[in-house]
């Protein structure tokens, strides 16, 4: 398998994660685009991901699966524990349900903040801006790390007693925020302490240093 990513990026983080956590590593090469030179935006990119974002898995029969969700739910389906996505329906639909409200929440809202109300990508690559969305994005992330600080008081992970892609996702999330300098609100104490513990986690810490090896 090919994953074609930018190392430090929080999008591409979460599929590294998982990797790490589902120990598929050795089973993949990864290759490098460049988003501060817009390669993501090229015609021949765009022909792998019309969508033009990171990362994209690309397996050995030529099948591209962009997005991280649905990326992270193939490999969840490879052999390997633990799973990442649910084994029951109620844990499915939960994780889904989490996992997509992080994105929304946090992940996507910081992606939008750093696209339009900041430099972003630079002036040759963001072609349109539009600041006060963007700042509005900013409000609602850090209104979504109040509800997942809330969700955090009462349970150890996001959807619930046990690690999964939803956490993958908030932890995408909060990785986006520290690069934009928009830090978890001192207050989200329950928020801020399991950041720290998945921190901790050997798939999220070395989650840069993954190399490439033969797919
Ligand atoms: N919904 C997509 C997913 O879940 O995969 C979003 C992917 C995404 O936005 N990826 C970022 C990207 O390509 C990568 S990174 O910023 O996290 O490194 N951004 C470039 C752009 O122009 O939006």
């Amino acid at each position: 398998m090919k994953i074609y990513d930018m190392a430090g990026g929080p999008y591409p983080a979460r599929v590294r994660i998982a990797l790490g956590e589902k120990n598929l590593q050795s089973q993949v090469r990864f290759e490098s685009v460049d988003l501060w030179k817009g390669e993501h935006k090229t015609p021949a990119f765009l022909a792998k991901n019309y969508s033009g974002t990171l990362p994209v898995l690309e397996l050995a029969d030529g099948t591209r699966i962009a997005e991280c969700t649905a990326i992270t739910e193939y490999l969840d389906a490879l052999e390997g524990a633990p799973t990442l996505t649910g084994t029951t329906p109620r844990e499915k639909g939960m994780i889904h349900m989490m996992s997509k409200r992080a994105e929304l929440e946090v992940l996507d809202a910081v992606s939008v903040y750093f696209h339009h109300a900041t430099p972003g990508l630079g002036p040759d690559v963001e072609l349109y801006q539009n600041a006060e969305w963007g700042l509005r994005q900013r409000d609602r992330a850090l209104r979504g790390m109040h509800y997942f600080d809330g969700v955090l008081k009462t349970q150890p992970f996001v959807a619930g007693t046990a690690f999964s892609m939803a956490d993958i996702t908030l932890i995408g999330g909060l990785i986006f925020a520290g690069l934009v300098d928009l830090p978890v609100p001192p207050e989200c104490a329950a928020l801020q302490a399991w950041y720290t513990r998945m921190q901790e986690r050997p798939s999220v810490r070395n989650r840069m240093t993954i190399s490439d090896r033969a797919a």
